[in-house]
């Protein structure tokens, strides 16, 4: 299955080179982003020092700004940051640190305490992750064995949205599988095969939506019924996906085709329901850790959450105490976003000619209210045909507003850009954003909300025009 991608030499010989100074350190702060993509990174980095006999400690925030680096440098340690640092890198020079870089984001410019892949012609976005990234300095120092939550940390990243990993992904993919830790399947892609109860993993899809099941738990076991899967296992607990056999997975998917195409859903939406999927052989089955995108999830709880650390031991091996509080983590975050669904529902959302959106002021927290909104589509409180904008306060600054966007694969195929609207429209009115074309996110001058909506919603007209 695995095909002969390879890693330019250019991109290895100066990872090489960039390696053997970390080699030399005596102890180090690991500083890494909250999300899945940079916890993993981070697990990979605490690994290889522990390795190396280096001492290592480890710092995981939101963002890296002035008032971070500030009290990074405080610390007076080697600082490696991970899955961050690249546009940071005035700051961070600025500041005098002692520092390395591993990133993967548009970096600002070129030097030599960094290494990032975007200088070899590759793509951040989609070729390689933090974590990856992380994953190429360790095995360069012959530490290989995290390769595994190096693909964690790209599915975290949805870097696998086209079906499958690519490019330097597919070589960590690679080098995973002959380890034996991880299995290359083409199955059913839907979230939750390994921990959900099947009726639920096909109530909760959004990508894509499955007309008349999505959102209706008691279709969705009307239809597995229908097709004479029995639901439960024979210790009376409800199957999950991976339960099912081989034939009973084919009927299931192809009346989940069969249904797709009788609702006019696009041929690509439903290609995309299929693809490969990455399994954890080493750890448990039904575990949400068995299952990349599962993995990643609960990592972006524990972030979200504001316990990143604990994500961090459970990377670590940690099967006790610090895997019991990661799965407290995501219950509550499951609980917060049902909260937000439910709010959101209750009170609706805004129209405009291009875009949906809500001002949720201080009713749902701004940690989760990016998510809320990609699953606004999901829960059927919006038809998929807009992207949404979501306004929430910030906590630290009054006179601020965060806003998170999201969008779906078919607008992205009609032109939709949300990473580029967001950095354009809050640049011209005094903030700052960015991200990616389907999940992006800005903080903007309160007084600025409407002017914003204004611009984002013409902006939005161009990129569907492509212009
Ligand atoms: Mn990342």
């Amino acid at each position: 299955m695995m095909d002969c991608e390879k890693i330019k030499k250019e991109l290895l010989d100066d990872i090489r080179i960039f390696s053997e100074k970390l080699r030399g350190q005596k102890e180090v702060l690991v500083v890494s982003h909250h999300d899945a993509d940079g916890i993993t990174a981070a697990a990979i980095l605490i690994d290889l020092f522990r390795f190396l006999d280096i001492d290592v400690e480890s710092m995981i925030s939101k963002q890296l700004d002035s008032k971070v680096v500030r009290e990074i440098k405080n610390q007076g340690k080697t600082v490696v940051f991970s899955d961050m640092g690249s546009g940071q890198l005035m700051i961070i020079r600025e500041n005098k640190l002692d520092y390395y870089i591993i990133d993967h984001h548009q970096p600002l410019k070129k030097d030599d305490r960094q290494v990032n892949p975007h200088f070899y012609g590759y793509d951040g976005g989609s070729d390689v992750s933090g974590a990856g990234m992380a994953y190429l300095v360790a095995k360069s120092l012959g530490r290989t064995d995290m390769a595994h939550l190096a693909l964690v940390g790209a599915v975290g990243d949805m870097q696998d949205s086209q079906g499958k990993l690519e490019s330097i992904n597919r070589v960590i993919l690679s080098d995973a599988v002959k380890q034996g830790s991880v299995k290359v399947k083409n199955d059913l892609r839907l979230f939750g095969r390994q921990s959900r109860p099947l009726h639920l993993m096909l109530a909760y899809a959004s990508d894509p939506i499955i007309p008349g099941l999505t959102g209706n738990q008691q279709g969705c076991m009307q239809f597995i019924e229908s097709l004479d899967i029995n639901p439960r296992r024979d210790d009376n607990n409800f199957k999950s996906y991976v339960d099912l056999d081989i034939n009973e997975r084919k009927k299931l998917i192809s009346a989940l085709y069969m249904r797709l195409l009788d609702f006019n859903v696009p041929e690509y939406l439903i290609q995309g329901m299929v693809g490969e999927v990455y399994t954890l052989l080493a750890e448990e089955k039904r575990s949400e850790l068995r299952d990349t995108k599962e993995y990643a999830t609960l990592m972006n709880a524990c972030g979200r959450q504001e316990k990143p650390e604990i994500g961090l031991r459970v990377c670590l091996g940690d099967r006790g105490l610090g895997w019991q509080q990661a799965r407290e983590l995501l219950q509550s975050h499951r609980e917060m976003l049902r909260k937000g669904i439910e709010y959101l529902s209750n009170r609706g959302v805004e129209e405009r000619k291009n875009l949906y959106y809500f001002k949720a002021g201080g009713d749902i927290n701004e940690r989760i209210i990016g998510v809320v909104a990609g699953m606004a589509y999901g829960a059927r409180i919006i038809p998929p045909d807009k992207p949404i904008l979501a306004f929430a306060e910030d906590r630290e600054d009054p006179e601020l507003m965060k806003v998170s966007a999201r969008a779906n694969w078919r607008l992205i195929n009609k032109g939709i850009h949300l990473g580029n609207a967001m950095r354009e429209v809050s640049k011209s009115l005094g903030g700052e954003g960015g991200g990616h074309d389907i999940a992006a996110g800005a903080t903007i001058p309160k007084t600025e909300v409407d002017s914003f909506i204004e611009l984002v919603d013409e902006l939005l007209d161009k990129q569907l025009a492509g212009i």
